[in-house]
């Protein structure tokens, strides 16, 4: 993910790219808190196809990246805390593919 041809590439591209996983953590954990998908929406899901292209950041490699996040937070939970979070990386997976 942070090699040439992603734009991760470069330490402060790797920053911001690292930047940008904490932000989509951070919407999971208020849809686990809400209980809804509505802030993880709001704030992370709405126009970002289009941020992503305008940036040229290939938005698969985001979602990977995301998907990667949800391996390992949920491997450190119990099996129910897994599924709820899961659903939440879940959704910001399915809504960017
Ligand atoms: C809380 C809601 C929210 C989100 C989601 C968000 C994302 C976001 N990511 C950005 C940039 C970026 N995002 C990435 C991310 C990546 N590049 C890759 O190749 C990887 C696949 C990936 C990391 C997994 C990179 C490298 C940039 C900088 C692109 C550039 O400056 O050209 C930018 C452009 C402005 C900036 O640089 O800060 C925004 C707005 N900002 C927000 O406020």
């Amino acid at each position: 993910m942070v090699s040439p041809g992603g734009n991760a590439f470069g330490e402060e591209m790797t920053a911001t790219c690292l930047r940008d996983m904490d932000y989509y953590l951070r919407l999971v954990t208020y849809g686990v808190v809400s209980g809804d998908v509505t802030p993880i929406e709001e704030i992370g899901i709405v126009g970002v196809r289009e941020m992503y292209r305008s940036l040229g950041t290939p938005i698969e490699a985001v979602a990977e990246g995301v998907r990667s996040m949800k391996a390992v937070a949920t491997s450190l939970m119990s099996a129910d805390d897994a599924a709820e979070a899961g659903s939440y990386f879940d959704y910001v997976v399915g809504a960017m593919l």
